[in-house]
């Protein structure tokens, strides 16, 4: 496929669909899916250039998404020379998508972090390890004497491994004495979460990867897989043309992935929840459902029923956009269906609604009865890699481990125990969220920020406003593998941590599988592993009894304990285990245990029953008005990853896309008389940025799409989120990065 395909050219993605489904005939389905994008289905190892050949093979896994694609990782002379998909990993059977392939370029690069540093004015001078966290315990401790631990916070990542949780969370909550632990699973996945916690009672992803050539409907909504999880959406067409399986798509944008669908409904942004409840609507009026069925296995359906009841076809085609047939006829396909699965992604996540979105949608699969049986339910693949362990670990503000939760005395005790700390000096109430945090340093309530394995200055919406917050931070560490990076910038001292086969940890991918990361090489220069500065740092504090371990092995261990008798329970997995076994996923009782595929196949839910969650449509926190007449959404390309430290590194894959564009409808195009390929300027309230505009009717009239991997050290003004909104998801906190107002003009 050519680069204008994943660019968004829409004559370019007719033919690769025209390709695909001649290919489909001649050579074979297998063969044919290596060509929806020859990097989804690579096999052949990638070296470095010039490189010996490998001594030892490691085993890995993909640092990116969270589908968690098994890697091997070739080192010579102490240094990794190759990657290769792993071709006995039951996830991606040796695939690797064109993130995953590329992974040597990002490690020997010139802007490591290679030794701790601290701020002399606008520079930075390098210092020792030991001067270090001499100086992260002490201004800690000073804060904490002074203002109380609630005045600390530590943001991390969800792309670590369970360990890494695991420390920061007995360091922060244990020992501090604090739940400001907050994590970026809250920009990426926190209203999927929430939502699922609302209908099932508690965190419950219940699907494997296997349940895709089980199920006879894909629902697949404001989710763009073909981009976001290549090996996986490879799997999914796979799938469809095998077993004719049904894929509905359902984005404002004509993306890729709808390109491949059988139906592709172009909703009004924003709208989905009326969708939802009017397909739920429909599905019961026209008695597509077992309404028996739906009552046994939900504890208001009645209520449910008459909820939705206002929610016609007519009604809902006004407020989508979507014809009165394209909304009833999938109705009748979701009905027609054995087995459904249903995925969602950012979409319906970044939203001001978001939890209501995932909600409704969820309230469509319980009536279906697409639970508790094979090919069916909702499949949630978080964003990023450690974004389930998070959560089992508890790296969010309300949670202890083995999913336990921060305000339940009975639990708070249990984890002190494992932890060898006092009860009574772990905080009962949830801690804060990252807005809630920022809003803390805005209004001088939180003095001392811990950044680790985080790039907020770039990521969270209305950068403009985070850099001012930043830099007011009292005392802000940034821990990162690169350096300088949007957030470095504001650190008051930089540690460096070294990054993916430059340390040890076990990953749960989002079928809740774990597979084991192997340490292949030294981290460059001083960098260490995350959890050793930590460690090294809680020790300074007097905490040297609570951190006794060796190896992330050990940690593994006393981890394990957290989980027992828990949903999570992992009691049968050791790191040898997973040497042999990859991807046994949780629950895992016992060693001589197969782990479990699917869960709830008993229909013996958390609560006893599922609950259907009744919610309205309520429009985006800003809309489009005179001064600001387009709606703007931001989200990913193929090809380029978060705020690009790392793939801004990759040859390959700066060839596919390296600079900032804004899609641009050609109506729109017309009316602000502005030509494909020239530099505009696209504004909201909050900031601007000049970016190159692609006309395309890939976007609908009236609104925008660009690409949130550019920040400021892309350029002064390519800061995609100086753009975006500070609106929160009212359950879930997440950001509304898909709706915003801007205008557009000619530079
Ligand atoms: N190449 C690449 N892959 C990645 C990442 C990356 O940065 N680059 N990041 C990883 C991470 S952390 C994540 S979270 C995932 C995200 O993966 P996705 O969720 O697939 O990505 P997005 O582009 O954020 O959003 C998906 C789609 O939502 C649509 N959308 C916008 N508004 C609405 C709406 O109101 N309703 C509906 N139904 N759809 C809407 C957008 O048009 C977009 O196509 O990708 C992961 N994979
Ligand atoms: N406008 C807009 N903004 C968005 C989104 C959107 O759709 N639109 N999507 C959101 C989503 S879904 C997500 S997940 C977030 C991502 O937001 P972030 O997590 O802030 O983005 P990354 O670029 O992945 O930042 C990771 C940082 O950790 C560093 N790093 C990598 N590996 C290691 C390591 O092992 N150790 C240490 N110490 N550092 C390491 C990297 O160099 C980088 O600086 O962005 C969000 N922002
Ligand atoms: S699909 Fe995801 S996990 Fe697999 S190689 Fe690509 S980025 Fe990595
Ligand atoms: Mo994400």
């Amino acid at each position: 496929m050519s680069e204008e395909d994943w660019k968004g050219n829409i004559d370019s993605r007719k033919m690769s669909r025209r390709r695909f489904i001649k290919g489909t005939t001649a050579a074979g389905v297998a063969l044919t899916l290596v060509g929806i994008d020859p990097n989804s289905g690579t096999f052949k190892a990638a070296f470095a250039k010039g490189a010996s050949k490998p001594e030892k093979w490691f085993l890995s896994v993909c640092p990116y998404c969270g589908v968690g694609c098994g890697v091997e990782v070739g080192v010579a002379s102490g240094k990794v020379v190759a990657v290769k998909g792993m071709k006995d990993h039951p996830v991606n059977k040796g695939r690797l998508c064109i993130l995953g392939k590329n992974l040597v370029d990002i490690l020997y690069t010139n802007d490591r972090a290679l030794y701790p540093m601290t701020r002399r004015g606008e520079r930075f001078n390098r210092i020792g390890w030991n001067e270090a966290t001499d100086r992260v315990a002490n201004q800690l401790k000073q804060t904490i004497d002074r203002y109380g631990p609630n005045s600390v916070a530590m943001y991390i990542s969800a792309s670590e491994y369970n360990e890494e949780y695991y420390i920061y969370n007995k360091f922060v909550k244990g020992c501090l004495g604090t739940n400001n632990l907050e994590s970026s699973a809250r920009l990426c996945w926190a209203s999927g979460v929430v939502g699922l916690v609302k209908a099932f009672g508690a965190d419950a992803p219940p699907c494997a990867y296997d349940d895709v050539e089980k199920a006879d409907l894909f629902f697949m909504t404001g989710y763009n897989v073909y981009s976001s999880k290549p090996v996986f959406f490879r799997r999914i067409i796979k799938a469809k043309y095998r077993n004719n399986t049904k894929l509905i798509v359902v984005d404002p944008r004509n993306t890729n992935t709808a390109d491949f669908a059988d139906r592709h409904l172009r909703i009004k942004p924003g709208t989905d929840v009326i969708l939802h409840n009017t397909l739920a609507n429909i599905l019961i009026q026209e008695k597509l459902i077992n309404e028996r069925e739906a009552r046994q296995l939900t504890e208001n359906y009645d209520a449910f029923k008459q909820h939705v009841k206002k929610f016609t076809a007519a009604m809902a085609s006004e407020a989508t956009g979507l014809s009165v047939t394209e909304i009833v006829e999938t109705a009748r396909d979701i009905g027609r269906a054995k087995a459904g699965l249903f995925l969602w992604g950012q979409g319906l996540n970044q939203s001001n609604i978001g939890t209501r979105k995932v909600t409704s949608l969820l309230n469509i699969v319980f009536i279906t009865g697409n639970i508790g049986k094979p090919g069916a339910g909702p499949m949630a693949i978080t964003g990023q890699t450690g974004a389930m362990g998070l959560r089992e670990v508890g790296g969010l503000p309300h949670l202890l481990p083995g999913f336990r939760k921060v305000t339940d005395d009975k639990a708070r005790d249990e984890i002190a125990k494992i932890w060898g700390v006092d009860p009574n000096r772990m905080d009962s109430a949830n801690g804060k969220t990252l807005p809630a945090i920022l809003e803390g340093i805005d209004k001088g309530q939180i003095k001392a920020l811990w950044i680790i394995h985080s790039n907020p200055a770039a990521t969270f919406p209305d950068s403009n406003w985070v850099r001012k917050v930043l830099s007011k931070t009292e005392f802000l560490v940034v821990q990162d593998c690169y350096h300088p990076t949007e957030t470095s910038k504001y650190a008051h001292l930089i540690l460096p941590g070294a990054q993916w086969s430059e340390k040890a940890g076990i990953l749960t991918n989002s079928e809740r599988g774990l597979n084991l990361v192997e340490q292949a090489v030294m981290p460059p220069g001083e960098a260490k592993p995350d959890l050793e500065i930590v460690m090294d740092v809680a020790k300074k504090m007097g905490f040297s009894q609570q951190f006794p371990y060796n190896n992330t092995e050990e940690i593994f261990e006393e981890y394990k304990r957290c989980c027992q008798g828990r949903p999570c329970d992992i009691s049968g997995i050791t790191y040898n285990r997973l040497r042999i076994d990859k991807g046994i996923q949780w629950p895992v009782p016992a060693l001589d245990h197969q782990g479990t595929k699917r869960r709830f196949l008993d229909k013996k839910f958390p609560k006893g029953k599922l609950r259907l969650n009744l919610h309205e449509h309520q429009e985006a926190a800003e809309v489009p008005d005179k001064n600001y007449p387009i709606l703007l959404m931001t989200g990913l390309v193929f090809g380029q990853y978060h705020s690009r430290t790392r793939t801004s590194k990759v040859p390959a894959l700066n060839r596919a896309v390296s600079e900032a564009f804004a899609e641009i409808n050609p109506s729109d195009a017309r009316k602000y008389r502005l030509w494909d390929g020239e530099m505009v300027k696209v504004s909201s309230k909050r900031g601007t940025v000049t970016v190159r505009a692609k006309v395309t009717d890939s976007v609908m009239a009236g609104t925008v799409f660009l690409p949130y991997h550019f920040a400021y050290l892309a350029g002064k003004d390519k800061a995609i989120n100086s753009l975006t909104n500070r609106a929160f998801d009212e359950f879930s906190q997440q950001p509304e990065y898909k709706a915003c107002a801007v205008k557009i003009e000619r530079t």
